[in-house]
């Protein structure tokens, strides 16, 4: 071994800190953890309609146990706080909650999540409560779902249900998660639930979306203490294209505007970008849009929510249609795949993107403060005949992920927390349990839990409030 020298410093002795009071947290989402689908007055959601047809969950698989986390939360809460969490991201179901999708709530839905939170702050750890992560009430969606605007005051009166049963406990919400998702791949590539593939449904589901977040935040508001902190959190991405050309600057621009633009504008600028009125005038004159809805879209939040898990890049046609991402209005933009570097499910793992991804938030929005809500990544992990998980991989992009969050936070950019996807494998939606994204191990067989070298690296991580090197290999 040879010993640091004065040009090569020691990092140990100076590893990067992040702000005082730093949230550190893991995430999971309802329909992919609670399974106990017909507990309690639990009526089916849109995913158990849409997990029920044969072909669109990988080998079959179904939520109905998930990881029987509704019945093992206590379990869970203390893994949580054997990481040392202070923050948890959960979501609340809302067909437990409001079995009918409009009426009274059912007591004993929201019993599970206020035993939840209790739970959760009895071990140091705060909630961030979720309101809607996809899992919206069948009869919702019987009724025309978000392509019907009613949906956007079921959606409001649902929150004012959540926030007077958990409001004085729960001191950070997040109205919707990944809108994004909800709109274009639930109705334009219609690979999640509900299934639809229409383009104009997806431009007025993307706007009932960013309506009903607005009206979300002012019944939040009108139900929650004052100090309590209201979100969203949205799944944006840089674009990148391969090669420069004019072409292929306006097909980024263009996907900009359908990834990302569609959503932070509305929400921090009160308005939709020209440029995608423009780009979208052959399929709608988006008359959905009504008076006033742009000022309720723009309510102030305390905190934004980013999900991130990769860049996007795309050309000019011709070429294949990308079947996750369907370009609504712009069919000639490919999906161009980079030849190199590590990929996952969701694309190339890029930690630099994050940093160039907040700044650029900063830079075009102004300073609002950030959480990143969901950060992570998928790989094939099992326990080992030592007992443990070997997931070097996930700790290598952990590492690389915070240093990067690190450097944008010294570039400027006001980050407040690292909520990690996930805390515990779960069923990845149309890849069900096949994409294994926690911090801890689920065995499918036992529902055993076993917590990954990952978790105990992160652990490290928040007791430090740093990031601290990556271990070297074991000697022998
Ligand atoms: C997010 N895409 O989903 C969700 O918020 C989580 O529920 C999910 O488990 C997690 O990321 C990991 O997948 C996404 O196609 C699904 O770009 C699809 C995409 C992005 C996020």
């Amino acid at each position: 071994m040879t010993a640091p020298t004065e040009t090569a410093p020691d990092r140990r002795h100076a590893p990067p800190e992040f702000p005082a009071g730093f949230r550190w947290g893991a995430a999971t989402a309802a329909f992919q953890v609670e399974g106990a689908l017909d507990a309690d007055g639990r009526t089916p959601s849109v995913w158990d309609t849409f997990t029920a047809v044969p072909g669109r969950v990988d080998n079959g698989d179904r939520a109905d146990l998930a990881v029987d986390h509704y019945r093992r939360y206590r379990d869970d809460v203390a893994l949580m706080a054997q990481l040392g969490l202070n923050t948890y991201r959960f979501s609340v179901s809302w067909p437990r909650v409001q079995p009918d999708g409009r009426g009274a709530a059912n007591p004993k839905g929201l019993d599970f999540y206020s035993r939840l939170v209790d739970e959760l702050l009895a071990n140091g750890i705060e909630p961030m409560l979720t309101l809607y992560h996809w899992d919206h009430p069948q009869v919702l969606q019987d009724a025309g779902g978000w392509a019907n605007r009613d949906m956007t005051e079921r959606f409001a009166d649902y929150a004012s249900l959540v926030a007077a049963r958990l409001g004085d406990r729960v001191p950070l919400w997040v109205t919707l998660n990944e809108p994004w998702c909800t709109a274009f791949l639930g109705h334009a590539s219609g690979i999640h639930a509900p299934g639809v593939a229409d383009d104009a449904t997806t431009l007025t589901v993307a706007h009932h979306l960013n309506l009903a977040h607005g009206l979300g935040v002012q019944a939040l508001r009108a139900a929650l203490p004052g100090t309590a902190q209201v979100s969203i959190a949205l799944n944006p991405a840089p674009v990148r294209t391969p090669v420069d050309t004019p072409e292929n600057q306006d097909a980024v621009r263009r996907a900009d505007a359908l990834r990302n633009r569609i959503f932070l504008d509305p929400l921090l600028r009160g308005q939709y970008p020209a440029d995608l009125i423009a780009d979208t005038a052959h399929i709608t004159d988006w008359g959905f849009v009504r008076d006033g809805d742009l000022a309720t879209a723009t309510a102030p939040i305390d905190v934004l929510g980013v999900n991130y898990y990769t860049p996007l890049y795309v050309a000019a046609g011709p070429g294949p249609a990308d079947p996750y991402n369907r370009w609504v209005g712009s069919d000639g933009l490919v999906h161009i795949a980079p030849a190199d570097g590590p990929s996952t499910i969701h694309g190339v793992v890029d930690a630099a993107a994050l940093r160039e991804l907040l700044n650029r938030i900063r830079h075009d929005y102004g300073p609002v403060p950030i959480v990143i809500a969901e950060n992570g990544v998928a790989s094939p992990d099992i326990v080992g005949p030592d007992g443990r998980v070997d997931d070097a991989g996930r700790v290598a992009y952990l590492h690389a992920h915070l240093a990067a969050l690190h450097d944008a936070i010294t570039d400027g950019v006001d980050v407040r927390g690292y909520v990690m996807w996930s805390l515990i494998d779960n069923f990845e939606w149309v890849y069900g349990y096949s994409q294994r994204f926690g911090l801890i191990h689920v065995d499918r067989d036992t529902q055993r839990r076993t917590v990954k070298d990952s978790g105990h690296w992160f652990r490290q991580v928040i007791a430090a409030n740093a990031i601290p090197p990556l271990d070297p290999p074991a000697a022998g």
